[in-house]
This record gives structure tokens, C-alpha cells and sequence, in this order.
């Protein structure tokens, strides 16, 4: 190699040490970029609502990364659409052969964008599990009517939507029937307790009601009904929980000199995140009866509404009913499909006439079967 060359030579490596630099840092960039786009565009839905707090995630976690790759952000803008997201962002480094190129530092931009939804759930996955058993404090609970000497535990009682875990809802509340007890049943001719049927005993501990009544197993053809049930397979002979819940359920006792409110029809919905698949409601349903018209006051409708990324009308789902001599407690299930990635609000409410008494529920459970097959 002779001297003249010499320079050229140097220049040469200049330009291919800082050359490996460059693409060091610009891969570094990338992979920050990509890794903060899916980090914040894939978490649950559920709990990541807003557009808004998605952008500000994605700028953390771009932040807090970019920070260990030594360069200068000069600027970074983070846009979130749904399910898309988009960063763009400007970075700068000193050359370390600066004197030699005559230049200190050199600019790059990068433009990012990942789109996708979140993990889709596990085949048979629960999506909403409401068996109404626990309270929030986890006492057992006293229900505030119905209470007797051999029903200290109440037989029923209305509790606002929290109390069952649900978002929200509309009327009065949810209503409480403590159907374990062979007294209750008794003491307010509650009928669609078919012959056979076994109370659930959960965690075998007695409730106070249980304690209380005289009313034993072998007497319990007093509060059965005469009609049995199908027994399907995979189905026990039980209710699985020990309250059910009506939705048309009671305004309570009246104001002093007005009337009592009877327009008690109600409804609870719940907030949850769906992908695209087959889904199965499960749910125990009783229609009660109450009134000679029974199929007109009892129904049951389970609805959903698309909350993003624009609001959508409420869609009906499925409706339940039972006629005076079909009466009983009823394991049903229903299967639909969802179509699109978003937040439903499910709604489950009472229908026909609004008079304080409608059909009765236990057990709902909506679960994701499986994935749609695409095309
Ligand atoms: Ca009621
Ligand atoms: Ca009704």
C-alpha cells in the first residue's frame, strides 16, 4: 500500500465504522419503536379504553426504552386510532468522526405503525362468570324481606347492580331470592321447583335460613312441584347457586301517601372486551308464576351493544320465556356470533309487563368458545 493511498484508506474506514454505527442505531430505533407500538396496542381493550391513554402508553414505553440507546429524540408523535398506532420520530447522534466528514451530528427519522387486536382468549374461556353468591364483603348475606323465625336470613331482597359485580343498570335493582331454602319457598309459593331438585349447598356451610327451618328433606314434596326436569348430560339436578336473581324486581315500600311504584322492570349490563368467534350463553331460568299470564310478564332478554370504535345500536341476542305449564327451573343455553373486535356492553333485562314479578335467573355465564373460521 503506498502512502498516497493512505488517506483514502482511512476514509474508507471512517465511513464504514460510522456506516456499522448507523445502522446500529437505526436498528436500536426500530426495535424500540416496534416493541413500544405492540406493547401498548395489544393490551386488553377492557382496561385500556380510551384512544387517549393508549397514546400516552405507547409514548412511555417508547421514552423509557429509547433511553438506554444513547440518542437524542428530537422529536417523537404518537397517534392511536383504534386498533391502529402509528409513531413517527426524530433522532440525532455525534459522529465520532466528525473532523474527518465535517460533521458533528447526523438526523434520521423513522416512521412506525403496528395495528392489531389483543390476544384472543383461550378456547371455552369465561368471559362473564355471575353466580351471585358472594358480596362484596363476604359475609353471608341477610335479606331484608321475607325474614321469619325460620327464614332469620331473609327471603329476598333488592341490591344495586354492584352488588352482583355488573357496570350498571336501570330500575330499581336486582332482586335476591334466597331459593335454598325449602321455607322461602314455601312461605311465598314460589313454583317452578321441580320434583328431584337438589339445593346447592356451597362450601357445605349452612346459612341461617338453613339452620332455622323445620322444613326437612323428607318433607321437601311440600315445596317441590310434581313436573320434573329433562335432565340433560353434563347437567346436575340442582340450582348451582343458592339466590337467583329477578330483574323485575321492587321499588320497595312507598313514600308516605303516594302509591307504590310496581313499574319495576330492570335491566344490568356489563362492559366486556369481544373478538371475533362463537360465544355461548349459559344460564338457569325459571319463569315464576305468578299471575295467570305468565308468558307476558316473565320474559328475559340478553342484548349487546358495539361501544367502539363508534357506538352501535343495541342488538337482541335472545329472549326467554316460559307458558303457565312450563314452569321450572331450566338449565337454557344459546349460541351466536360476534363479528367484530370491540367493547359490548351486555344487557340482560326484564321484558313484558313491568308489575314486580318476571322471570328469574341464575348461573349466567357467556363464554367464548372458539375462534371464527376466517373466509
Ligand atoms: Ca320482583
Ligand atoms: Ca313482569
Amino acid at each position: 500500500m503506498t502512502a498516497l493511498l493512505l488517506p483514502v484508506f482511512i476514509i474508507l474506514l471512517g465511513l464504514l465504522f460510522e456506516g456499522g454505527r448507523a445502522l446500529a442505531y437505526y436498528n436500536q430505533s426500530k426495535r424500540v419503536m416496534a416493541m413500544a407500538c405492540e406493547r401498548a396496542t395489544k393490551p386488553t381493550r377492557t382496561y385500556t379504553l380510551l384512544d387517549r391513554v393508549r397514546r400516552d402508553n405507547v409514548a412511555a414505553a417508547f421514552d423509557a426504552m429509547i433511553q438506554s440507546t444513547k440518542q437524542k429524540v428530537l422529536s417523537r408523535q404518537v397517534e392511536v386510532d383504534w386498533t391502529t398506532t402509528k409513531i413517527k420520530a426524530e433522532f440525532s447522534y455525534g459522529l465520532i468522526f466528525s473532523e474527518m466528514f465535517n460533521l458533528e451530528k447526523l438526523k434520521y427519522r423513522l416512521d412506525e405503525s403496528c395495528e392489531g387486536i389483543p390476544p384472543y382468549p383461550e378456547d371455552d374461556a369465561v368471559i362473564i362468570d355471575n353466580m351471585f353468591e358472594s358480596n362484596a364483603l363476604g359475609v353471608e348475606r341477610v335479606l331484608k324481606n321475607g325474614v321469619t323465625k325460620e327464614t332469620p336470613g331473609g327471603c329476598w331482597g333488592v341490591y344495586p347492580f354492584s352488588e352482583i359485580g355488573w357496570d350498571g343498570g336501570t330500575g330499581p335493582g336486582v332482586e335476591l331470592q334466597d331459593w335454598s331454602s325449602p321455607c322461602c319457598r314455601r312461605n311465598h309459593n314460589w313454583q317452578g321447583y321441580p320434583a328431584g331438585m337438589e339445593s346447592k349447598k356451597l362450601n357445605g356451610a349452612p346459612t341461617a335460613n338453613d339452620l332455622a327451618c323445620t322444613l326437612k328433606e323428607a318433607d321437601k314434596v311440600k315445596t317441590t312441584d310434581k313436573n320434573g326436569i329433562e335432565k340433560k348430560a353434563g347437567t346436575e339436578l340442582s340450582l348451582p347457586t343458592r339466590y337467583v336473581m329477578e330483574l323485575d324486581s321492587d321499588w320497595g315500600p312507598p313514600a308516605p301517601g303516594k302509591k307504590k311504584n310496581i313499574e319495576a322492570n330492570s335491566s344490568i349490563y356489563k362492559d366486556v372486551e369481544l373478538h371475533p368467534g362463537i360465544y355461548k350463553i349459559m344460564v338457569w331460568y325459571n319463569g315464576r308464576r305468578a299471575v295467570e299470564d305468565v308468558e307476558k310478564t316473565n320474559g328475559i332478554k340478553i342484548s349487546l351493544q358495539q361501544r367502539l370504535p363508534t357506538l352501535k345500536p343495541q342488538q337482541k341476542v335472545w329472549e326467554m320465556a316460559q307458558d303457565k305449564n312450563n314452569i321450572a327451573w331450566t338449565p337454557r343455553d344459546y349460541s351466536f356470533r360476534v363479528k367484530a373486535y370491540s367493547i359490548y356492553r351486555v344487557t340482560i333485562e326484564a321484558t313484558g309487563l313491568s308489575d314486580s314479578f318476571g322471570g328469574i335467573i341464575t348461573g349466567f355465564q357467556l363464554i367464548y368458545v372458539d375462534r371464527m373460521e376466517e373466509g
